[in-house]
């Protein structure tokens, strides 16, 4: 199977001036096919280029690490795309809102917490909202391009939203005001795809 890029569903300048078009470009046609072509060149010629994303995933422990961070890097960045939106396009449900209050105080504080996680994390750092296997939401980390599905993960649950605080994610538009950027992140969230995967099991 060779991987291919999923388009966006939304111009690239639609999020500005949040996320200007120039660094949504250059992360999805630069840094986000560079994992797939990386994830095509590792899985060539071996049995693995038979799998499929979820069966390669099932199969973590026993993968290249080259396999396994090319294929997560593919898949955290399609479903990144897919958590944003054009700025206030989209709000958060009463059922989405009751759901942080009762896991983090309320939504302010929701959003503080996972800002402040992001922020205190150095390097190639991932910040994760997940549901748990009790139901429960929490905020977890994960370095690299791991993921909390990962049997290995401090936490384990469903992500159902991350904000990529990687340098090409805001650079060109923030430089060091990474905090800004983190803050301003909040704006371009896509509130109904969030509610819709927390709805998932
Ligand atoms: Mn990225």
């Amino acid at each position: 199977m060779t991987f291919q890029l999923p388009a966006l569903s939304y111009a690239y300048n639609a999020l500005e001036p949040i996320i200007d078009a120039r660094t949504m470009e250059i992360h999805h046609t630069k840094h986000h096919q560079a994992y797939i072509d990386n994830l095509n060149k590792a899985i060539a010629w071996t049995p693995t280029e038979q799998l499929s994303l979820e069966q390669i995933f099932a199969s973590v422990s026993q993968i290249s690490p080259a396999i396994r961070n090319n294929a997560w890097g593919h898949r955290n960045h399609s479903f990144f795309w897919k958590l944003l939106a054009p700025v206030w396009s989209t709000i958060i449900s009463p059922v989405l809102e009751t759901k942080l209050s009762n896991a983090f105080g309320s939504v302010d504080a929701f959003k503080e917490q996972l800002s402040q996680a992001a922020l205190s994390r150095f390097g190639s750092w991932r910040v994760w909202l997940v549901k748990t296997s009790d139901g429960t939401l929490a905020i977890t980390s994960t370095p690299n391009q791991d993921n909390p599905l990962m049997d290995v993960a401090d936490v384990q649950g469903t992500p159902i939203l991350w904000l990529d605080v990687r340098e090409h994610a805001y650079y060109l538009n923030y430089q060091n005001r990474r905090a800004e950027y983190v803050q301003k992140f909040w704006d371009v969230v896509n509130w109904s795809a969030v509610g819709e995967v927390i709805g998932m099991k």
